[in-house]
């Protein structure tokens, strides 16, 4: 993650009064605020350190923690396997080069150290999308090696981005023991908005204010205001194809909540925009849609209820881009466990407190 300059509330502020925070251009727009530092494991100055003895192999598990930008983990040459990805999928054992999270993204890789392996250090690097900023953040010593003097935080400019040796693509590698998607019964578009002139982020003109009542609780009744909520429904078990199409000049990390999803394709203008899904797809439950392109997935629920689905850059979920998708109606929810607290019969309740004091919600 980043190590932040100020909290994100204050940035936040700064940046819906029109400041420019030095976010980063290059065609296209990587972060909306630039933070001159990074942390590993909370470890910041390229200090995380990880000691492997020969004759071992380590689990790594790489979590995009990060309020602002999508990263390029490398390491120095240090085989990488890929094993999983979020959300716990196993995949075919890829060798890669490099890691390419967006937010959010978690990836597991091994590292396998041959017994008799000679002692070396190696620097763990992160980079943003097209490979500028790159900084250590922190080395993996094999064999008893000494940490690699002096440790200023700089690193070479990595390598040019290549399309086979990155995972992340969505089109590599396959799932382990995947299996096909289901055909869609149909498909709804989510057009992306915003910009930072005025700064606002949404999904189809739509910023998304909390409702007052959690929507579970009132069945999805009341408690928002529609033009502030989308509240896009889908059947239990039905297949449909949500079409992120994205005219703005940031990539957005859509993540959603207590599911997952096939990832079919994604599209853009720029580099490293333009994937086919792997056969079978991967199931994911986070999804970068490039800038000035767009995404599909395939979502079928087994999940009744209403969940979240938002953009994971930190600034634009606060600015309200983010969805609820309801999956079933309200009579095909769980029902609380018995036991569980509840204050009586609470939509009943507060439905009545909503006709007596409709202002309230
Ligand atoms: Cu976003």
């Amino acid at each position: 993650m980043e190590w932040p300059a100020a909290s994100a509330e204050t940035e936040f502020a700064k940046l819906r009064a029109g400041e420019d925070l030095g976010g980063t251009y290059q065609q296209r727009m990587l972060a909306d605020v630039f933070w001159p530092e990074w942390l590993l494991n909370g470890e910041p100055g390229g200090n995380a350190t990880f000691r492997l003895e020969p004759g071992t192999t380590t689990r790594f598990r790489f979590i995009n923690g990060a309020a602002n930008y999508l990263v390029v983990l490398r390491a120095e040459g240090l085989p990488m396997r890929l094993v999983m990805t979020d959300p716990g999928q196993y995949v075919e054992p890829t060798r890669v080069e490099a890691i390419r999270a967006a937010i959010g993204e978690r990836y597991d890789f091994l590292v396998e150290v041959p017994a008799g392996a000679e002692p070396r250090a190696y620097r763990l690097t992160l980079s943003d999308d097209i490979g500028e900023n790159t900084s250590v953040v922190g080395t993996v010593l094999v064999g008893g090696a000494e940490a690699p003097e002096p440790l200023d935080g700089s690193a070479d400019p990595p390598p040019p981005r290549g399309t086979d040796e990155v995972s992340n693509t969505y089109g590599f590698p396959a799932p382990w023991r995947g299996q096909p998607a289901p055909p869609p019964s149909r498909e709804v578009r989510l057009t992306l908005s915003g910009g930072d002139d005025p700064y606002k982020w949404g999904i189809d003109e739509t910023y998304l204010e909390e409702p007052s009542v959690p929507l579970l609780l009132s069945g999805g009744q009341f408690g928002y205001k529609k033009d502030r909520v989308t509240l896009e429904k889908i059947g239990v078990r039905e297949v449909v194809d949500l079409v992120f199409v994205n005219p703005t000049m940031m990539g957005h990390p859509f993540h959603l909540h207590g599911n997952e999803f096939w990832v079919m394709e994604t599209w853009g203008e720029f580099p490293g925009s333009n994937v086919t899904a792997s056969d079978p797809p991967q199931r994911r439950d986070t999804v970068q849609v490039p800038p000035k392109g767009g995404a599909r997935i395939r979502v079928q629920s087994q999940n009744p209820g209403v969940w979240f689905l938002h953009c994971h850059v930190d600034f634009h979920l606060m600015a309200g881009m983010a969805l609820v998708l309801q999956v079933g109606e309200p009579g095909e929810w769980p029902r609380p466990p018995a036991g569980t607290p509840v204050c009586g019969d609470a939509p009943g309740e507060l439905l009545r407190l909503a006709r007596a004091a409709p202002d309230l919600f």
